[in-house]
């Protein structure tokens, strides 16, 4: 179709990915264990687990990726055939700092992202780098209780320094924490663990575990803004937010009121990021449930002095909530508060596809953050077929893009949207990070691998890989 409108010169197109969820390598070049490292396969409704230590038995897909470690100049030479002016991936923190409390890095660490760096650079593509993306190193998990504990903010800043002083010249862009608020969506243990390494004990109590390892998470975050900022003032560095926007599933004020209040607890780390303060209802919230939050007077002032240059975000699917007469307050709790929404259909995963939610998305942020946005994931995971022809026909994949990218750029284009670019998730298939599954494919390439490591890790181009350098070639016009 050539129903697209043309970006703005410059405009940066690419894919994204994540250290853990494509390397493998997991114990070379002196890489330590991390938290993706111990988490077990998940697959037919059965879900991850963070295993305490590595367990002989278990299946952990994240040990072998695709194994990018080694294959990575092939397949930035795939990236950079589909036009890819970027790509987005995280340098794994374990690769660095392998236990997360050394005081001297890895060399070989730094060696290997110097590499891979320069592999980009060469085929005209810039790296767009996550500090950290669901992989922590594991020994802060077990020794310190991860991010409840302060003593996290200085570990991660010298992994972050290390970084902005080693690829000073190579990367602009960056983000500190994927998904930020992913942690306090699902409010189950496990995302608390993947994210913010989070063991909780029965004595916890785990509402309040949350905010505060986020608000450590939140002023390690500013400090590297701050630090960034010195090293090289070229540097732009961005939250990571994913964006699901909530809908009144009706009218109905209270409906109304729910879903704001939904919005208000999903994204206030948005607020805090972009804006450099906690929002009025969360304070209010904090106080009538007693929690002490450690917020020093200090940390305030970290915040202020450290808001983003631009806000990152996936983009997925949205959601729908109402009211509850046992909810007078309108707390808003994930698992409990979400209902189907009957105007918008579901992948096979039961993720709401949704194009119009991205536009509608695009305009909330800018509305009250007033930031440029980025959108550094947006796609569509399913079951792809190798078909008698030895070719994956993804039209599904090429029809959820059509639809995503239109509403993109008409948020750019008939919004004035400040957009800096785009990057689809897993543009070439790797492991997915809620299932642990390869069956959950996202890319434009495809990897001959199976959910137990089987497969000749063969790449070829799907049917989208073409739809996708055609509209790269056009600058978006072409869709
Ligand atoms: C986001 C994560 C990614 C990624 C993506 C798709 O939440 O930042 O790491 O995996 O979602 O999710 P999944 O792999 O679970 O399908």
């Amino acid at each position: 179709m050539t129903d697209g409108i043309a970006m703005p010169k410059g405009f940066l197109w690419g894919g994204a990915v994540a250290a853990h969820q494509l390397e493998g390598g997991w114990q070379e070049g002196g890489k330590g264990v991390s938290i993706a490292d111990v988490m077990t396969a998940g697959a037919n409704g059965v879900a991850r687990r963070v295993t305490d230590g590595i367990k002989q038995g278990e299946i952990y897909p994240n040990h072998w990726g695709i194994d990018f470690y080694h294959r990575y100049p092939e397949d930035i030479k795939l990236f950079a055939e589909m036009g890819m002016t970027c790509f987005r991936t995280s340098i794994a923190w374990t690769r660095i700092f392998p236990n997360g409390d050394e005081t001297e890095p890895n060399e070989a660490g730094l060696k290997f992202y110097d590499d891979l760096f320069a592999e980009c650079l060469k085929n005209g593509i810039q790296p767009v780098v996550t500090l950290s993306h669901f992989e922590m190193p594991y020994h802060l998990v077990k020794a310190y209780g991860g991010w409840r504990n302060r003593k996290l903010i200085d570990f991660f800043l010298r992994f972050a320094k290390v970084c902005f002083k080693r690829y000073r010249h190579q990367v602009k862009y960056w983000m500190t924490f994927n998904e930020i608020n992913n942690q306090a969506n699902w409010r189950d243990p496990h995302p608390l663990l993947q994210n913010s390494g989070l063991q909780l004990t029965d004595a916890d109590d785990w509402e309040s575990a949350m905010y505060q390892a986020a608000h450590y998470e939140m002023v390690a975050s500013a400090l590297a803004v701050k630090l960034g900022h010195e090293i090289n003032p070229d540097f732009q560095i961005g939250a990571m937010i994913a964006m699901c926007p909530v809908y009144p599933l009706t009218a109905k004020p209270a409906d109304v009121m729910m879903a704001e209040r939904a919005m208000q607890t999903r994204y206030y780390y948005g607020d805090v990021q972009a804006l450099g303060h906690y929002p009025a209802w969360l304070l209010n919230y904090w106080q009538r449930k007693g929690f002490d939050i450690d917020i020093t007077t200090a940390d305030k002032a970290i915040l202020q002095a450290g808001t983003v240059d631009y806000v990152g975000f996936s983009y997925y699917m949205s959601f729908a909530t109402k009211a509850r007469a046992d909810n007078p307050n309108y707390v808003y709790d994930e698992q409990h508060a979400l209902v189907n929404n009957p105007y918008v259909e579901k992948s096979d995963w039961g993720w709401q596809i949704d194009p119009i939610g991205l536009r509608y998305s695009m305009n909330w942020m800018t509305d009250r953050w007033h930031k440029p946005l980025f959108i550094v994931e947006n796609g569509f995971g399913a079951h792809d077929k190798v078909t008698a022809d030895g070719h994956i026909h993804d039209d599904y994949r090429i029809k959820y893009f059509h639809d995503h990218i239109l509403q993109m750029e008409k948020a750019v284009a008939l919004d004035g949207v400040d957009l800096i670019g785009y990057t689809p998730w897993g543009h070439i298939d790797l492991i997915s990070a809620s299932t642990g599954e390869m069956a959950k494919r996202y890319g434009f390439i495809y990897v001959d691998q199976d959910d137990q490591g089987h497969g000749t890790l063969a790449r070829s181009r799907k049917d989208s890989f073409y739809w996708f350098k055609q509209v790269i070639a056009s600058n978006g016009a072409d869709l």
